[in-house]
């Protein structure tokens, strides 16, 4: 694989990483200033991540120790041990929900699928943590988006929060392959998009799209269709962060901007923008301050040397 496409590849998990914990300060504010958050970037402060980059780096090691492939008990068992070992993190209220119920003898895909009485959890916590299954996959579209689906349902089973996972991890490796040009970037999104099966977040995220290529602001769309912590709120915002940005910097304050869900935005744009414009564009000033920076690079680089993935579940 050409370097340059290495190069953007990484650029996902450290995005994720350094995304996660540049929005976490401001997880559920709105009407943020650009000066604070100029002023964070510019702190020399320790960068700390939080669930979504812990879970990241879980799923990162499962595919790594399995040489890609994915069994949904092995990564639901790896993720419950994560959550027990440092459970401050910030998680959501379901998945440790599902970690209780599969230690009781359910499946992981039961127990995801039992939660909101049987709907199965609607949250971002699927898609804020699948930049992973793009290296995995190097890239390679079809394959991230059945591993994206796969790891989705260990913990979420509603079809927004799998859509949500499978277009960060498609939107990924197709930008991993672009040039970063905005036009290209507005041409390319919507080949991760028409992957999905019609339903809120594929008509969320063409909204935003359709905005960018209208000439109008992506970012006010998605005001409009909220931040929470829905896949079908956050993911279309990340998309417009990533429409809004210049750089990777620029598209993580865009992504705080819109408040809300900070920190699952920015990581979910920074999945993307890392994609688009590389690892080597990220400012070291900002890598040198991310928490554990060295264990993502080694990830990051063994999931990419590694054999292809076989991604039955
Ligand atoms: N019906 C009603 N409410 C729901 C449903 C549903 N089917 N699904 C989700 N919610 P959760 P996550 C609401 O708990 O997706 C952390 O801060 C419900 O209030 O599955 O892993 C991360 O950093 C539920 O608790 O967790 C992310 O920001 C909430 O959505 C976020 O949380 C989140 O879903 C990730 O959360
Ligand atoms: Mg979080």
């Amino acid at each position: 694989m050409a370097t340059r496409q290495l190069d953007r590849l990484q650029g996902a998990l450290l995005g994720t990483a350094l995304g996660d914990a540049v929005g976490a300060p401001f997880e559920g504010r709105h009407g943020i200033a650009t000066r604070e958050v100029e002023a964070w970037l510019a702190s020399s402060a320790q960068l700390r991540w939080t669930d979504d980059t812990h879970m990241a780096m879980t799923l990162a090691q499962v595919l790594r120790d399995t040489d890609g492939s994915l069994d949904t008990q092995r990564l639901g068992d790896a993720f419950a041990v994560a959550y027990e070992s440092e459970p401050w993190r910030g998680y959501g209220a379901g998945p440790p929900q599902v970690f209780a119920l599969a230690r009781g003898g359910m499946t992981y895909l039961e127990a995801a699928g039992s939660l909101f009485s049987g709907s199965g959890s609607f949250g971002n916590g699927a898609a804020m943590r699948v930049a992973p299954v793009a290296l995995a996959a190097r890239g390679d579209v079809d394959q991230a988006a059945a591993l994206a689906e796969t790891q989705a349902r260990v913990t979420h089973t509603h079809a927004e929060a799998v859509d949500g996972a499978v277009f960060v991890a498609t939107a990924a490796c197709v930008l991993a392959s672009g040039t970063g040009d905005r036009a290209e970037v507005i041409a390319l999104l919507p080949r991760a998009a028409d992957l999905l099966p019609s339903g809120r977040v594929r008509a969320a995220i063409t909204e935003i799209i359709d905005a960018a290529r209208a000439g109008e602001d992506p970012a006010a769309v998605a005001h409009d269709l909220g931040t929470g912590v829905a896949a079908r709120e956050s993911v279309p915002a990340a998309v417009a962060a990533v429409l809004v940005g210049e750089d990777v910097t620029s598209t993580l304050v865009a992504a705080v901007l819109l408040g809300g869900d900070t920190d699952t935005i920015a990581a979910m744009a920074g999945a993307m923008a890392g994609a688009r414009y590389g690892a080597s564009s990220i400012p070291d000033r900002l890598l040198a301050r991310l928490e554990d920076r060295e264990t993502l690079d080694e990830l990051a680089s063994t999931l990419l040397t590694q054999g292809e993935p076989d991604h039955t579940g």
